[in-house]
């Protein structure tokens, strides 16, 4: 894909960001505008009281989105603003997509197919990614913004002692200042347990709430007033092309037979003073105290049914939540909430302890200037930042939900960056990364239930595309769950759109979920059935090349291009490296699976074979693991895309002891690839670093991952960061760079790959001290590591089944019997 950028400088942010900060300028569209007015000396006194080691803080209102804090329960999101005199509560339902149910399957695929392979075994390339575009269908559908929630004050934009904050282990948003004598708090949480926000606005001073609540949506919408309720009743559109393709058609396009429904709710609950709703919104004057509570739904009602005929009623659901939620008191449903966040946040603490104490705690200072100012070398900001993806993946993914989306469930957008759906050539995977090895294992049913959703129109996508069995999926997929090539029916470039390594990858997600939790059930009746079906795609996909190894052809690696003989480029050749190593751990995850359960014996036989006469690994003339079949040059040589390494991460083929000179090459081919990168290019590469036992080279990474953004124009080639609040760029903002980045420190500290549990892998030289408690391991192992001096100095392994365990330190290895639910303690 092209620079899309907007070509916004890096002296225009700024200065932007300056003038919105002082108020000089309506922040994002009009939203804020806001006041510095800060007393330093207070906000500091502020800052300790309230200050945990797992919170992010600032001084001002965010002046743009990349400013505001998220909170979501899974469905529900909201981005705070903290404005003082408009605050904003910026909306998101994680079912709220365009679009519905349809074909996107080309019956004239498999003719195209057979003249795509004779052209790639002619070597004539370009032609064959010219005629490889009659394979594709349309683009897949957009993640929608449901609204924003508008509380105008009438006490002014000038205040003192100004903060924000969110907390990541209550999951708490809240803001405090203080106008006159009044001291302010605003508390915001999206509840899991009560599926609603609430927002509570107090005062140490009685009679001091006066504002005006408002809904509003760039969707279709009305607003109407319904008892001592406010409703936002909207509309989604019935398709909304990707912001980076233009057909010359209106991009959104409305329709009263497609197109899913939505409806907000808003109640208040107030003490003392008068309210009163009008068209002009929910009204309060001179309360002591508010909570205001939010429920929303959409109509969608599955992947496979019209939201309009076999839509649920979004206004039944969302005034049934809200009527259940009214009747629990504020402090009932704080505690229902902090209780089901902690139970999955408190599971893991990592403390990274500082060579020499620093002067001033870094925590003293808002995140936005530790960012700014210390970045990775800020132990304590690597460890918020590692907590900091835990916390998104709870707020944005839990059993039921949609799985976390390219911008987890947090999108302001209409036409939304790579329209905030899932692409599955490395981005919707890598916001799965940290779900095992972080602890948080049921957060990936959501992730499960869509990949077998996939797997069912993917059935479909193989036959009518490719003539084959099983299920297959290609780069792009939506809440509709689209398994074909997307592109407009032959706009798409191939070298993304043409990729069909989806159900591989995929797939890959069903068998670490039973690797890490040894959940014999859920392998027998749920991960298996798919892993098999996603074997015998390539069963019959792969072809003998001209030395009878199997390969894959068409195979792009994505998103990069090769050089060909007269000066072009093209995509499309046979046997990627890629796909080899994907087919491989498909095909070794599935024998795997075969074996721990006892079944289809002729079948693991079958792949076993296929498996033997995958296209070898192969070493290139610069010493680099060869991405393609053939030594091709790379149109960019530091592109951000590096498939052809999957095998070392998140694969687990290609390591040091099983494949030492293939091992070595793949190193060689990331230094060739570089540093520099996209935010989720970066993440990717925290890992790989890690995998190949390189914790300096890991924190080099890391480190150019948490320096600040300052851009939120689309960059491919250079960009990477965090903005303010801590969301990783791409940029422009992508969450899986923040999903990767945590897996990433989770895979410095903890690996368990290669058939034993591998401790401290790759500790950086400046992390010489540190413990860390409850990550997991791959056999359902608990485990706990403190260190010392560079060194371990114990570890405790909870297993909860029994069984033997190989343990290495170093070159060191030592077996261990481990007993069901006991720690087993081993000593450095
Ligand atoms: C892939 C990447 C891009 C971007 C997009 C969402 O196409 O190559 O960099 O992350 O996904």
């Amino acid at each position: 894909m092209s620079d899309r950028g907007a070509g916004v400088t890096r002296r225009d942010f700024v200065r932007r960001s300056a003038a919105l900060a002082g108020g000089l300028l309506a922040a994002d569209g009009g939203i804020d505008a806001v006041h510095a007015t800060e007393a330093p000396d207070d906000a500091a006194v502020v800052a300790r009281q309230v200050a945990s080691h797992l919170t992010l803080w600032y001084r001002r209102p965010a002046a743009q989105w990349v400013e505001a804090l998220p909170v979501g329960n899974g469905r529900l999101g909201a981005m705070v603003f903290g404005g003082i005199e408009r605050e904003r509560l910026q909306l998101n339902e994680d079912t709220l997509w365009s679009g519905g149910p349809r074909e996107w399957n080309n019956p004239n695929a498999p003719k195209v197919l057979a003249e795509v392979r004779r052209l790639i075994a002619e070597e004539k390339y370009v032609e064959a990614d010219r005629a490889a575009r009659g394979m594709q269908g349309p683009y897949t559908q957009s993640y929608l913004p449901l609204g924003d929630l508008v509380l105008a004050f009438e006490h002014g934009d000038l205040a003192r002692s100004y903060r924000r904050q969110l907390d990541l282990q209550s999951a708490i948003a809240d803001v405090r200042y203080r106008v006159g004598n009044v001291n302010y708090v605003r508390e915001v949480f999206s509840s899991h347990p009560d599926q609603v926000l609430v927002v509570r606005l107090s005062a140490d001073t009685p009679g001091m709430i006066t504002f005006t609540a408002t809904l509003d949506s760039p969707l279709r919408h009305d607003v109407q007033i319904e008892g001592d309720v406010l409703k936002l009743a909207g509309k989604a559109p019935a398709n909304a092309d990707p912001s980076y393709y233009d057909s010359g058609k209106p991009p959104l396009v409305y329709r009263d037979d497609v197109g899913m429904t939505f409806e907000a709710q808003l109640s208040a609950s107030v003490t003392g003073g008068r309210t009163w709703q009008d068209r002009a919104g929910l009204h309060v004057r001179g309360a002591d105290e508010v909570v205001l509570r939010l429920a929303a739904a959409t109509s969608f009602d599955g992947y496979d049914k019209s939201p309009v005929r076999e839509g649920r009623s979004p206004g039944t659901i969302a005034a049934a939540r809200l009527r259940a939620a009214s009747a629990k008191p504020y402090a009932a449903m704080r505690d229902a909430h902090v209780a089901s966040h902690r139970a999955l946040m408190d599971r893991v603490s990592l403390e990274l302890v500082p060579p020499t104490p620093p002067e001033k705690s870094p925590q003293d200072l808002p995140t936005d200037e530790r960012i700014n100012t210390f970045g990775a070398k800020d132990l304590a900001l690597v460890g918020l930042l590692f907590q900091y993806g835990r916390y998104l993946l709870i707020s944005s993914s839990r059993p039921g939900t949609q799985p976390a989306n390219l911008q987890g469930i947090w999108n302001a957008e209409t036409r939304p960056p790579w329209s905030s759906n899932y692409t599955t050539n490395i981005n919707a995977q890598m916001n799965y990364w940290p779900a095992e090895v972080t602890n948080l294992a049921e957060l990936h049913e959501p992730f499960v239930d869509f990949i077998e959703r996939v797997a069912v129109n993917g059935h479909r996508t193989a036959q009518v595309n490719y003539a084959a069995r099983g299920w297959v999926a290609h780069h792009n997929s939506d809440i509709w769950a689209q398994s074909a090539p997307v592109g407009d029916y032959g706009k798409g470039d191939p070298v993304w759109a043409n990729w069909h390594g989806g159900s591989a990858w995929l797939s890959q997600h069903l068998w670490e979920h039973y690797a890490f939790g040894d959940d014999v059930k859920y392998l027998r009746e749920r991960a298996y059935p798919v892993m098999k079906a996603a074997c015998e795609f390539y069963l019959d996909f792969l072809v003998p090349n001209e030395k009878g190894f199997l390969v894959t052809s068409p195979s792009a690696s994505p998103e990069l291009r090769f050089k060909v003989a007269d000066g072009g480029t093209a995509a499309l050749s046979a046997g990627a490296t890629m796909d080899r190593a994907l087919v491989w751990d498909l095909f070794t995850n599935t024998i795997e699976a075969s074996t721990a359960l006892g079944t289809d014996a002729a079948f693991r036989e079958r792949i076993r074979q296929a498996r033997a006469r995958l296209i070898p690994y192969q070493i290139g003339k610069r010493g680099q693991l060869q991405e393609w079949a053939k030594d091709f040059e790379e149109q960019e040589p530091q592109h951000r895309h590096f498939s052809h390494l999957f095998g070392v991460y998140p694969g687990r083929e290609i390591t040091r002891a099983g494949m030492p000179a293939i091992f070595a090459a793949a190193r060689r081919s990331m230094e060739l690839r570089g540093d520099e990168a996209t935010g989720w290019s970066m993440a990717w590469k925290t890992n790989f670093w890690a995998r190949m036992g390189d914790g300096d080279h890991a924190l080099v990474i890391l480190t150019n991952l948490l320096k600040p953004a300052w851009s939120t124009a689309t960059n491919y080639t250079r960009g990477g960061g965090v903005y303010p609040n801590l969301f990783d760029a791409h940029p422009p903002f992508q969450i899986d760079g923040n999903f990767g980045a945590t897996a990433g420190i989770a895979e410095m500290l903890l690996q368990s790959h290669a058939g034993e549990i591998h401790l401290l892998p790759a500790l950086p030289s400046t992390w010489p001290t540190g413990r860390v408690r409850g990550l997991r391991a791959r056999g359902g192992v608990e485990v706990d590591i403190d260190w010392k001096d560079g060194a371990l100095q114990h570890a405790s392994l909870t297993s909860s089944q029994a069984r033997r365990m190989r343990v290495r330190v170093g070159d060191r290895t030592s077996e261990h019997q481990l007993r069901a639910g006991q720690p087993t303690v081993v000593s450095g």
